[in-house]
């Protein structure tokens, strides 16, 4: 990882120092939705290199927004919001994708079609308590990728 190779030379430890942006995010994407599709799924990488909890999101596209855990049980998917946040372990990237985390937009208010897209700001809490927010453009992507998060009743 570029990270831990960076952090052993001075010039880059000055980097690691708690700076504005402690949490990046790459690759977000959401998954497109079909007419009378009212919630679907945002996914992405997170690393909040101090280490945080991603506390709640929101996005103008949904009426609600909660970070879910996708789990199986036996041969069931199920689905639940993480009451406390997801943990993002310092400096390690947390994965959010179809089938495990996700950032859950509900009460949709209209389709999302592919080559739209969405606006996310993410709120993540630091160790010392301090809020960051983050803005993101998720771009939409087809159904039918992996994963069945179309499927999914909540
Ligand atoms: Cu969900």
């Amino acid at each position: 990882m570029m990270f831990s190779r960076c952090i052993a030379t001075a010039a880059c430890a000055l980097f690691a120092l708690p700076a504005l942006a402690q949490t990046t995010v790459k690759d977000p994407w959401v998954r497109g939705t079909v007419a009378q599709q009212k919630a679907t799924g945002a996914f992405m990488q997170i690393t909040a290199t101090g280490g945080g909890t991603l506390v709640s999101a929101s996005s103008p596209v949904a009426a609600v927004v909660e970070i879910h855990e996708m789990t199986m049980d036996g041969n069931t998917m199920k689905m639940r919001a993480l009451p406390k946040g997801l943990e993002l372990p310092a400096g390690k990237a947390v994965e959010l994708k179809p089938g495990g985390y996700h950032v859950m937009l509900m009460d949709l208010k209209a389709p999302l079609k592919a080559g739209e897209s969405v606006d996310i700001s993410l709120v993540v809490e630091g160790k010392d308590g301090k809020k960051e927010t983050i803005a993101l453009k998720a771009p939409v992507k087809e159904l039918g990728a992996a994963g069945g998060m179309g499927k999914h009743k909540h």
